[in-house]
């Protein structure tokens, strides 16, 4: 049974306030870190009671707001795999967030543990870790007090990215076994990464060094120690790394920032002509590559580009290999994704839409032999299915070029981060494509033309009315918008909009595309005065 005066006693420490309402989004909780102490305590016990119900395999808790500002935070779970937490369970971490008062809770944890089946005789273990966030000290002890009063036993990661507590939850469950995944330790998954990406580029010529904008969040902390490990196969230039200045969080840097924007972030050194750079997250699993030309014009390589380097690359690995009638690339886009991605894309590989959120594009990658995913913003991975892992490490190649590209292909499943988009290994892919190809930004950007395109946000009386259907390029509530909004695209060479409710912020999105830049802004505009 539920070790009830142990959860009464912590839990009247961790009152919830009484006029604010909790939601689950795509991304966990998120909102001002100042009132997240009682969902933080719960998580804990969630956490703990998930582990139960899968039988005591490792749950892991990550504690982040990603790119928001820095007075937010937020919290989110991690299954086994190193996936995001099972849709179903999302409901139920809402309803004993919302919970009123300790009486409350202990009635709706009761009937959930009952409803859910749960043997609450079984060992819980769960892993948790923080971003760089004021708010997250007190928040931890919060957690901390949770999986204590569920009996769970917690181990602490420490401050490190969302990407390596996704690792390090995959790297526990899977010890000792043969889906063994890496050393369950941040250093362990430095060493996978460095070693698999100094493989691939064995035998290319120098790289040049890359600026890597930290956002002055955790990832300043990882990319600095995956820069001891890469040593001089990659000398990466770390800035933006200012993770104890009050303020500077994801402020005018960090990928959200350019991405957005569509301009530099605010860089401590100069960059040159040609010269590429990039920039993370606060919490290191976004990623946005960028140059500036001759003239000093911006150029932004966003998470389409990337899926677009990498997935070409793959696809010409696995012809290479004689592989290509057995693994099958795909590639999974929301509707975010440029228009010219998905025209360049779509006449090369399989491409799939999906509604926004990791979770839905995660599922959808798995469904091809190999699933490259990444949202227009940064995130993303590509992943192997166990048939194609168990392909390569049994194929025999007939050539040396074949034997070649074979293991190229199991070093490029070796660098990636499977469990969830992770900006330092999405880089590492990148550069070994680039190194491979001696591309140039220049030349990787050249592989299509972006649209220009306008994201803009509009706050409404209630988000919930805003209903979307067809992978959320159509609306279907409130009645009568759609049309007007495909009344308008008919009018803009190129055009394409949608509209959205957010899934992690209070508004409702309008995105617009068009051939020229200042029709693109006017669909935008004009879109979101219909919805406004
Ligand atoms: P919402 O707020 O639902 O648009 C945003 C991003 C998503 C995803 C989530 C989770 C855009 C337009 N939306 O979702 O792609 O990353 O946050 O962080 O970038
Ligand atoms: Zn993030």
């Amino acid at each position: 049974s539920l070790p009830v005066d142990a959860i009464r006693s912590l839990a009247d420490q961790h009152p919830k306030p009484s006029h604010i309402h909790f939601q689950y989004g795509t991304a966990g909780f998120r909102t001002k870190g100042e009132i997240l102490d009682s969902v933080m305590f719960r998580v804990g016990i969630l956490a703990g009671l998930r582990s139960k119900k899968l039988d005591g395999k490792t749950i892991g808790v990550m504690v982040t707001a990603s790119h928001n500002p820095e007075p937010d935070n937020g919290v989110k779970l991690v299954d086994p795999r190193g996936e995001m937490l099972e849709t179903s369970w999302e409901a139920h971490a809402t309803a004993l967030a919302n919970a009123k008062n300790t009486d409350e809770f202990l009635a709706a944890l009761d009937t959930f543990a009952t409803t859910l089946k749960i043997d609450l005789s079984k060992p819980a273990k769960v892993v948790y870790a923080r971003d760089t966030r004021p708010s997250g000290p007190a928040l931890v002890a919060a957690l901390e007090d949770g999986i204590a009063a569920i009996g769970a036993e917690g181990r602490d990661a420490g401050i490190t990215t969302t990407p390596v507590l996704h690792y390090l939850v995959r790297a526990i469950n899977t010890k000792g076994t043969k889906d063994e995944y890496g050393e369950d330790s941040e250093e362990g998954y430095l060493r996978k990464l460095s070693a698999a990406f100094k493989k691939l580029v064995a035998g290319k010529s120098v790289i040049p060094p890359l600026v890597v904008d930290c956002a002055n969040g955790v990832g300043a902390k990882v990319a600095n120690e995956l820069a001891e490990y890469l040593g001089d196969k990659l000398r990466l230039i770390p800035v933006n790394t200012s993770t104890t200045t009050p303020g500077a969080l994801n402020n005018a840097c960090g990928a959200d920032f350019v991405k957005t924007q569509q301009k530099l972030p605010s860089l401590p050194i100069e960059l040159k002509p040609g010269q590429r750079a990039c920039s993370l997250d606060g919490d290191a699993d976004r990623l946005i590559y960028y140059y500036l030309d001759d003239r000093g014009q911006f150029h932004m390589l966003d998470g389409d580009k990337i899926a677009a380097l990498s997935a070409a690359f793959i696809g010409e690995l696995t012809k290479a290999a004689g592989l290509d009638s057995k693994i099958r690339v795909g590639i999974v886009q929301t509707a975010y994704a440029n228009g010219g991605s998905t025209k360049y894309l779509s006449e090369r590989l399989p491409v799939k839409c999906v509604p926004t959120g990791v979770k839905h594009l995660h599922h959808a990658a798995e469904k091809f032999d190999v699933g490259v995913y990444f949202e227009a913003n940064g995130h993303g991975t590509v992943l192997f299915s166990p048939q194609s892992q168990e392909i390569l490490s049994t194929y025999q190649p007939s050539t040396p070029a074949q034997s070649t590209a074979l293991n190229h292909l199991i070093n490029f499943a070796e660098v990636i981060n499977q469990t969830v988009g992770d900006a330092l290994s999405d880089m590492l892919m990148v550069e070994t494509v680039l190194a491979h190809k001696s591309y140039s930004g220049e030349e990787w950007d050249s592989l299509y033309v972006d649209l220009p395109n306008r994201l803009v946000k509009v706050v409404v009386a209630d988000r919930n009315v805003f209903k979307t259907e067809d992978a959320e390029r159509r609306l279907i509530n409130p009645p009568g918008i759609q049309a007007k909004i495909d009344d308008l695209v008919h009018r803009y060479e190129g055009g394409r909009a949608f509209v959205r409710p957010s899934g992690t912020e209070d508004v409702v999105r309008v995105y617009a595309e068009a051939t020229v830049r200042t029709q693109a802004d006017e669909l935008a505009y004009r879109v979101a005065g219909l919805v406004y």
